[in-house]
């Protein structure tokens, strides 16, 4: 079971989540970029991305044979689930009005989730935007929250939590120019109690300490890692000092 890993995430208990885009790594580079993942403390590998062109499988079943770390997927769309994985982020995208979104999908997929073993992660999935236009907004056909209101996006993650769902996560989409601020991750995590994951345009240590101390309880990072995979390690650090604060 996944979700209590996720639950357990606090002030003094940050989580670190590697994604993954099957289009982005090669067969030869993932048992470094793995093992690198075991030592920098990360605690899941996500997988997906919002148009991948390679079927999900066929990395899921390569990092399975290489890693303990649980494999969560992060689907794009309909066509990035398989079994092999360990759980999936039901996402439902509360940030835009796109019925495919927030039901839509949902309906196409629920018969292979059931019977796929899948532990199921209800996640409120919400796009702020971060500068840029990114892969995910254009393929989801949605408009991301404004950066720099985030009365909307409190409003928008209390929605989400009393609909029943059991993660928020804050995206500013892969690549963004910058992350979801401060102000607003202070914002959401003071009025929401469900664990707050936060990515997007996240490329330095300082931005990293920053959402956590904002309140994120985890993080993701994806981009930064294909250009600086180095970077990780910088990531493991700040996430075991805010262990060394408790
Ligand atoms: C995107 O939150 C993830 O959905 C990670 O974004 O690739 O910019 O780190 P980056």
């Amino acid at each position: 079971m996944i979700l209590p890993d996720f639950q357990k995430f606090n002030q003094n208990n940050k989580g670190l989540a590697l994604l993954l885009d099957p289009d982005k790594y090669s067969e030869s580079e993932l048992p470094a970029i793995v093992e690198q993942a075991e030592n920098c403390s990360v605690d899941f590998i996500f997988v997906g991305g919002s148009l991948i062109f390679k079927g999900i499988e066929k990395l899921v079943n390569q990092i399975k044979s290489l890693t303990v770390l649980p494999v969560v997927l992060f689907p794009g769309g309909i066509l990035q689930v398989c079994s092999s994985a360990d759980s999936i982020l039901l996402l439902s995208l509360i940030s835009g009005r796109n019925p495919e979104y927030l039901i839509g999908n949902h309906v196409i997929m629920a018969p292979f989730i059931k019977s796929s073993g899948l532990e199921v992660i209800p996640t409120a999935y919400m796009i702020v935007d971060g500068g840029v236009h990114t892969a995910v907004e254009y393929v989801s056909n949605t408009v991301p929250l404004p950066s720099d209101k985030p009365d909307l996006a409190v409003a928008t993650a209390i929605a989400g939590e009393l609909l029943g769902l059991k993660l928020i996560y804050m995206d500013a989409g892969s690549g963004a120019k910058f992350p979801v601020s401060p102000a607003m991750i202070r914002a959401v995590s003071e009025e929401t109690s469900i664990p707050l994951i936060v990515g997007g345009g996240i490329r330095s240590a300082e931005q990293a300490s920053e959402a956590y101390s904002a309140g994120a309880d985890l993080i993701v990072v994806g981009n930064a890692l294909e250009k600086t995979p180095e970077f990780l390690s910088r990531l493991g650090e700040v996430k075991r000092s805010f262990k060394s604060q408790s």
